[in-house]
């Protein structure tokens, strides 16, 4: 999916122009993945654009840095100000939006304290992550052959931009294997997530999710679908997954700021079909809350 281009880049306290917004190539975070980052969503309400809970996922940013020993010189007021103004200059309606956090230009080698912590953030108009088609009818998923990071070798909580090289891997197999998206095992072999997303299964009519233990990334998405699960009467339950279960789910999606709210219609083969009746009832909430037309969860709604 090629970037659309808008007009300004917030980096370093300043907003410059999109074309010039570049690093050195000897920047520390190129050569070791030395970056924390985050993806975030702004949609458009009837009562103007609005940031889908910016505070969380800036929150999120802080404790990915502190992971990584990175102290951001900018309060998450700053940043999250910083946002708005940025959404505003580039006069956009909705948007994705990426805050990167990165070790730059300084020294080389691998202890990192004396490279400067530099922090930009980039906004652009983004679409359907896993296709129109696939929020639809559901995509194919695969079990990747590559296992998630295990917590004790990168920690799964830190969304840090060397961990993505796992993701990567086991995205390029699903999609080379004619799959659209990877779903990846822990390291003890239990269901983890896709490759930039969590995962849920639908039970008899509960929802269940991998728990933390299983090297997944705490998905903001995931804790807006539990809680939107539970006020509506649907149970969850947060429990290791094996294998099986995913092929005898009656149903199953994905969740993910950039993916949204995906299902999956088949994994390894096995057909799930057409998204069901609970996927729907989440999709719909879903939608619903980011833009505007559910006023019980206002408070995840931080206006532009
Ligand atoms: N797991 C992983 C590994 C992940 O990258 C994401 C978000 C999630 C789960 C869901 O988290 P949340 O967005 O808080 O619900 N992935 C981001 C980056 C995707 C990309 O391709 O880049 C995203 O969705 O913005």
């Amino acid at each position: 999916m090629p970037i659309p281009e808008v007009d300004w880049i917030w980096l370093n306290g300043e907003f410059v122009p999109w074309k010039e917004a570049r690093v050195h190539v000897l920047t520390h975070a190129l050569h070791y993945g030395s970056g924390v980052f985050e993806g975030i969503r702004a949609y458009a309400t009837s009562k103007g654009t609005a940031v889908f809970r910016l505070t969380d996922h800036l929150e999120r940013l802080v404790q990915s840095a502190k992971i990584y020993r990175m102290d951001i010189p900018y309060t998450i007021e700053e940043l999250a100000t910083a946002t708005r103004e940025l959404i505003r200059k580039n006069g956009l309606e909705s948007c994705y939006i990426r805050p990167i956090v990165y070790r730059g230009y300084g020294e080389m080698g691998l202890f990192p304290l004396k490279c400067p912590v530099e922090v930009a953030i980039a906004v652009w108009p983004w679409g359907a992550y896993l296709g129109d088609e696939g929020i639809k009818h559901g995509i194919r998923a695969h079990i990747s052959s590559f296992r998630r990071i295990d917590p004790n070798a990168l920690p799964p909580a830190a969304k840090a931009t060397g961990q993505y090289i796992n993701s990567i891997l086991a995205k390029l197999e699903a999609v080379e294997t004619g799959y659209d998206e990877a779903i990846l095992l822990d390291s003890r072999g239990f269901v983890s997530e896709g490759s930039g997303e969590n995962i849920f299964i639908v039970e008899k009519g509960t929802l269940v999710t991998p728990p933390i233990e299983a090297s997944i990334l705490k998905g903001i998405t995931r804790d807006s679908v539990m809680t939107l699960a539970r006020a509506n009467g649907i149970e969850v339950r947060e429990e290791n997954i094996v294998r099986s279960q995913l092929y005898l789910a009656d149903e199953a999606f994905f969740t993910g700021t950039a993916a949204e709210v995906v299902p999956i219609r088949e994994i390894d083969g096995r057909i799930l079909g057409e998204p069901g009746p609970v996927t729907r009832k989440i999709q719909q909430l879903f939608y619903d809350v980011v833009s505007g037309n559910h006023g019980e969860y206002e408070a995840w709604l931080e206006y532009v």
